[in-house]
């Protein structure tokens, strides 16, 4: 299976010696090689690669045209993260096309492999950023003003990416071409170790979103400053922290702080300003409502006990999705029909992460497959799926193509 010399070849791109883990930022290096390994593998299948308006990559196998079948997923990673977030969808794409030549199968339609920018926001801070402009769920302006660490914009790096920043936007006619998109996806949890299944679908996604806060006070020095005298961010920052995991366990939600910079972050000064980013998770908007109120509230009123001023504001949101039912029990149907007969029917699972294909989900119908994750383990170097979980992928995402590619007609 050509899977294997995909893998192997884009393994090395952006992995780190020391941990492991995948560094792999929007615009950047070694984010650049891996968009150079999808350009070469459609290249060398024929495939007819552009580049959007947003920067998202596309490979077509057909005239390019309406009533597309799409899949694909995300080159980039999160800082440290796994070898699997992502590039799975888009290398088990690839190998998809290989499995569909060797059965002699010619589609009936166009098929594209999508690569989208930014899917983890782990530079520019907006994750699904490629999707979010051509759906136009986030305006040019916006992502043009974003910024990474270092103060680059959007606009200045995708310049430097040698591509024009002023096209940037929704993309009508694109999403017009795309009768349907499947995203196959390394499985963020271990719910499909404990089935005989090593491919599972997607039901819904978690709502969940992304909340700046922060947290001003009064620089002063650690050692001679009153503790009555202080101002101190970090002391409502720390309130914040515990009140989030406890809003968290009380609502059955999931809430992480994980991300903070402090300024001026010297040992024996107290800081003037702690920046920190909450993620906030749950099974439904109210429950994550009431999670991201109450940590509003401890934020607010331990920053007032300290004399420190405090701000709080949405970066990101994404409601619930819930993929397209019918795509769904098709894709079920399909994995299904070469799954063990003794492992029952294909898993339906829930996820809180978020992905490409729930932001196209209301716009395209859409579904997801799974490959199974022994640990569950993501975001971390440790990610991993065992090779025999990763073919099954190729297959049953080729199966899943070949489906619904036998028919001229849409499935929307
Ligand atoms: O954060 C997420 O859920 C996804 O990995 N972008
Ligand atoms: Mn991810
Ligand atoms: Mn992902």
């Amino acid at each position: 299976m050509s899977f294997d010399r995909l893998w192997a070849d884009l393994a090395p791109v952006g992995r780190s010696a020391d941990s492991g883990g995948y560094h792999r930022y929007t615009w950047a290096g070694a984010d650049t090689d891996a968009r150079a390994w999808f350009t070469e593998a459609a290249a060398a299948r024929g495939l007819d690669l552009r580049t959007d308006r947003n920067g998202n990559l596309w490979a077509w196998w057909g005239t390019p045209g309406p009533g597309a079948v799409a899949t694909g997923s995300h080159l980039d990673s999160v800082p440290d993260g796994g070898a699997f977030d992502g590039p799975l969808g888009v290398a088990s794409a690839l190998a998809a096309v290989d499995e569909l030549r060797e059965r002699g199968f010619t589609p009936a339609r166009p098929l594209v492999l999508g690569v989208f920018v930014e899917e983890e926001g782990g530079r520019f801070g907006v994750p699904c950023l490629g999707s979010r402009l051509t759906t136009g769920e986030i305006g040019p302006a916006r992502a043009r003003a974003l910024t990474d660490a270092s103060g680059v914009t959007w606009e200045r790096a995708m310049a430097d990416a040698g591509l024009d920043p002023e096209g940037v936007g929704p993309d009508p006619e694109l999403l017009s071409r795309l009768d349907v998109f499947v995203e196959l996806h390394v499985e963020q949890g271990r719910a499909l170790e404990d089935t005989g299944h090593p491919v599972g679908v997607a039901g819904a996604i978690w709502p969940h979103g992304r909340w700046r806060m922060d947290f001003t006070g009064r620089a002063d020095h650690a050692g001679t400053t009153r503790l009555e005298d202080r101002n101190d961010p970090m002391l409502p920052f720390a309130h914040t922290i515990l009140a989030a995991r406890a809003l968290a366990e009380q609502h059955g939600a999931r809430a992480t702080v994980a991300k903070s910079l402090i300024t001026p972050n010297g040992t024996n000064a107290i800081p003037s300003l702690v920046s920190a980013w909450l993620d906030a998770r749950a099974a439904d908007q109210a429950t994550l409502s009431a999670v991201v109120e109450g940590v509003r509230e401890v934020a607010e009123r331990t920053a007032r006990e300290h004399g420190v001023a405090h701000t709080m504001a949405a970066e990101s949101t994404t409601p619930l999705v819930e993929f397209s039912h019918d795509l769904r029990d098709r894709l079920a149907a399909v994995v299904g029909a070469r799954a063990a007969e003794s492992a029952g029917p294909v898993p339906i699972l829930p996820t809180g992460a978020g992905h490409d294909a729930g932001v196209l989900s209301a716009h395209v119908p859409t579904a997801m497959l799974y490959v199974r994750n022994p640990t569950g383990v993501s975001h971390s170097p440790q990610e991993w799926a065992r090779p025999e979980d990763s073919h099954a992928g190729v297959l049953a995402l080729a199966d899943v193509l070949q489906d619904l590619l036998a028919v001229p007609g849409g499935v929307s």
